[in-house]
């Protein structure tokens, strides 16, 4: 087992792994900014390294800032957490070309699935279904407009380079193809420096389901059921849930089975999740795996109790999987906590908490960096942290978020909590009857 792990990451997710850390009796160094050198997560690891100044590609971009840090505190491995280095294949090969374990997927895991067409074509071979559409990249514009006939409008367009939503273009009649193609693809070489574009049919009123999959070193892998990630706005997720309100054990098998296939296919290693479309008729679509731990990734513990981060440390040091999946013998509902004010079109509101009062009590968890006093920096994303609910049912957990919501104070910025609260009220909500275009209607009181 690992003595040390340096943790490239802030916030919430750094102090996730340095808690699971201290049970594991494993070693912990952080690494921050000098925005950061208030945080928790410094506080709380057993050595701390300022890796730079405020701005992510001078501190938690900056590979050779954190690979010196990880050298010099001779820590023997690196978790990533989500987001910055998280899904950076040149980051894992550092890493490993430096004898420093990288907690998470090879690189040439992280590039089969980073280049979408490589892992959608990945994917078909491995028979998991995916979106009808064109094979491989759009050649031109007379190709997008031959193809969208053959498919039949709407169709979509994606940038192969992309992902989390990022690129992509709706086109509903053959007279806005040529601009969208062409905004699609200078969109995407401005944001990816890879202009490749290809298209699927557009599938309305979808559901976000993902699967939680593991996989070990020798090929094994397991699911561990699904999230409804359905409730997002402009592709951020505001609320995750387990079990999904639209699933049935018939379909739970089915997309593990599809999970696990993908899984295979790229003799997966560690934890990730493969996110599928689910339309009205549960027909299921592949659309992107993403290598890494989640953000939502504390519902699936609640529902089958389980560590997931033990779990890729475990992973990561060789360990074998027992080769079961897991379903939920509970219903957990995530809410995020955002310093963004909900009355305003969620604009930032970063500053100094100055009140905090967090709720607790039966069926409760709180993962949050944040406490009275601490600063929100405005450089990096505006979570103070996740609440998550857990019961027997989904009714029953709703109500306990409600609860808890109601005891959450905090005070110097706004919150997501309102919004939260109104969620948790609405009668479509509480049915289970929603997708991913749910935001769109939905009004502050
Ligand atoms: C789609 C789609 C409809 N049809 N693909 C958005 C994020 C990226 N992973 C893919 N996305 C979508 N791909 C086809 N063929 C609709 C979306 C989509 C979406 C997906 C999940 C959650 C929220 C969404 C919001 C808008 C569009």
């Amino acid at each position: 087992m690992f003595k040390k792990i340096l943790i490239a990451n802030r916030g919430e997710i750094a102090l996730r792994v340095i808690r699971t850390c201290k049970e594991m009796g494993i070693k912990t160094v952080a690494v921050y900014s000098t925005a950061d050198k208030d945080s928790l997560h410094v506080k709380f690891a057993d050595e701390a390294v300022c890796i730079g100044k405020p701005a992510s590609v001078d501190s938690y971009l900056n590979m050779a800032h954190i690979m010196a840090a990880a050298e010099i505190t001779n820590a023997d491995a690196v978790h990533p957490g989500y987001g910055f280095l998280a899904e950076n294949a040149k980051f894992a090969k550092i890493c490993g070309d430096h004898g420093i374990k990288f907690i998470g997927p090879t690189p040439d895991m992280i590039n089969a699935m980073g280049d979408k067409i490589t892992a959608k074509q990945t994917m078909i071979n491995a028979g998991v279904p995916v979106v009808p559409g064109v094979e491989g990249l759009l050649e031109g514009v007379e190709h997008a407009k031959n193809a969208a006939k053959e498919i039949g409008y709407p169709v979509i367009l994606k940038a192969t380079a992309g992902g989390g939503g990022k690129g992509m273009r709706v086109v509903w009649e053959e007279d806005e193809i040529e601009k969208a193609f062409e905004t699609a693809r200078t969109e995407a070489a401005a944001a990816f420096k890879n202009d490749g574009i290809y298209m699927e049919k557009f599938v309305e009123e979808p559901r976000h389901i993902e699967i939680q999959v593991v996989g070990d070193q020798y090929g094994q892998a397991c699911h561990l059921s699904e999230r409804d990630c359905s409730i997002q706005r402009r592709h951020q997720k505001l609320v995750e849930e387990s079990p999904s309100p639209f699933m049935t054990p018939e379909l739970r098998e089915k997309m593990g089975d599809a999970a696990i296939k993908a899984c295979h296919a790229i003799s997966y290693e560690g934890v990730g999740t493969i996110e599928f479309l689910v339309d009205k008729h549960r027909n299921f679509y592949f659309m992107e795996m993403n290598t890494r731990i989640q953000v939502e990734h504390c519902v699936t513990e609640e529902v089958i109790n389980y560590d997931l981060i033990k779990e890729q440390i475990k992973i990561a040091a060789g360990d074998k999987l027992s080769g079961k999946n897991y379903i939920p013998a509970m219903h957990a509902i995530e809410c995020r906590i955002n310093a963004e004010d909900p009355y305003n079109d969620f604009r930032p509101s970063p500053g100094k908490i100055t009140v905090l009062h967090q709720p607790g009590g039966h069926g409760v968890r709180v993962d949050s960096h944040a406490y009275a006093g601490y600063v929100i920096p405005p450089y990096y994303d505006s979570m103070i942290g996740k609440l998550i609910a857990v019961a027997q049912t989904r009714q029953e957990a709703i109500d306990t978020m409600s609860r808890a919501l109601s005891e959450y104070v905090i005070e110097g910025v706004k919150t997501t909590i309102p919004f939260h609260q109104q969620l948790m009220k609405n009668e479509d909500f509480r049915k289970g009857n929603f997708n991913t275009k749910f935001l769109e209607t939905f009004k502050m009181q």
